[in-house]
């Protein structure tokens, strides 16, 4: 499918009109919103963060790629979100301090929202302090984690020991995720859930709430 390879090139190098337009125009030739996700934006991200890794991408260009992605996931998003789904449930969610990787985070929410959860979304650099505060005033079925670096990944344990601190840990049920997560690492910080996409998530999710 040209559409898919111009997507895919047009995220790349971060030509945020034009990943628009395409979108657009994706969906008015039939093309599903998962087909655009799974099969053009994603992939194109991950060659992002591996052309980064190489150093022949500087943040700058990881950014405007960022941005581009975003804007698509703005038009995908009422899609994605509109099953007519009964609420299950609530869940409170963010991405852990001293980490501002969204992109991961907010099509979390979009599935989320799409399978019938009412999601709080806490938005990025979510200290432990205002998770706990989140938990208290919502009272969710479940808190969500997302990191994206190894640096901010300890940043799970903080969350949780601070919910344990404030009598709250049996109360909800602690979901971790991000690209560098594994289900290795969820165990060891002794969350309840992990998943490694966001169709996982929800499956994952509605598996606990059980
Ligand atoms: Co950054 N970045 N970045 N970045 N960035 C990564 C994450 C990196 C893997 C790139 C690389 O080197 N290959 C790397 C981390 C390496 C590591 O720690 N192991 C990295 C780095 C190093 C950095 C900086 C440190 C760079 C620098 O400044 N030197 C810096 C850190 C800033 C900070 O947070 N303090 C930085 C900054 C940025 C931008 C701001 C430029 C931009 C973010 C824009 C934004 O989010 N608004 C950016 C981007 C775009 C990326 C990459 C290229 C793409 C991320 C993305 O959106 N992917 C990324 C490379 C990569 O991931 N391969 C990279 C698409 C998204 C749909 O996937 O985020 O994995 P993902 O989310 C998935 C799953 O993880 C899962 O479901 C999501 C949807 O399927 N999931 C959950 C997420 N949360 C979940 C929660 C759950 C369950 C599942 O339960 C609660």
């Amino acid at each position: 499918e040209e559409l898919l390879t111009e997507l895919y090139d047009r995220t790349l190098t971060g030509n945020g009109p034009a990943v628009l337009e395409l979108t657009r125009q994706g969906l008015a030739d039939g093309l599903g919103p998962e087909t655009l996700l799974y099969e053009a934006l994603i992939p194109s991200l991950e060659e992002v963060g591996a052309r980064f890794e190489r150093g022949d991408f500087f943040v700058p260009e990881m950014l405007i790629a960022g941005k581009a992605m975003a804007g698509a996931l703005e038009i995908l998003r009422p899609l994605l979100a509109e099953t007519g789904a009964d609420q299950i449930g609530t869940v409170v969610m963010g991405t852990v301090k001293g980490d501002v990787h969204d992109i991961g985070k907010n099509l979390v929410n979009i599935m989320f929202e799409g399978a019938g959860f009412q999601v709080i979304d806490l938005g990025v650099q979510v200290s432990p302090e205002k998770f706990v505060d989140a938990v208290k005033t919502h009272k969710p079925d479940i808190v969500g984690f997302s990191a994206f670096l190894t640096t901010t990944m300890p940043m799970f344990k903080a969350n949780i020991n601070a919910l344990t601190k404030a009598g709250l840990r049996d109360q909800v049920i602690v979901m971790v995720g991000g690209a560098p997560v594994t289900q290795e690492y969820a165990d060891v910080v002794g969350a309840d859930g992990y998943a490694a996409d966001a169709s996982a998530a929800v499956v994952k999710a509605k598996e606990l709430i059980r």
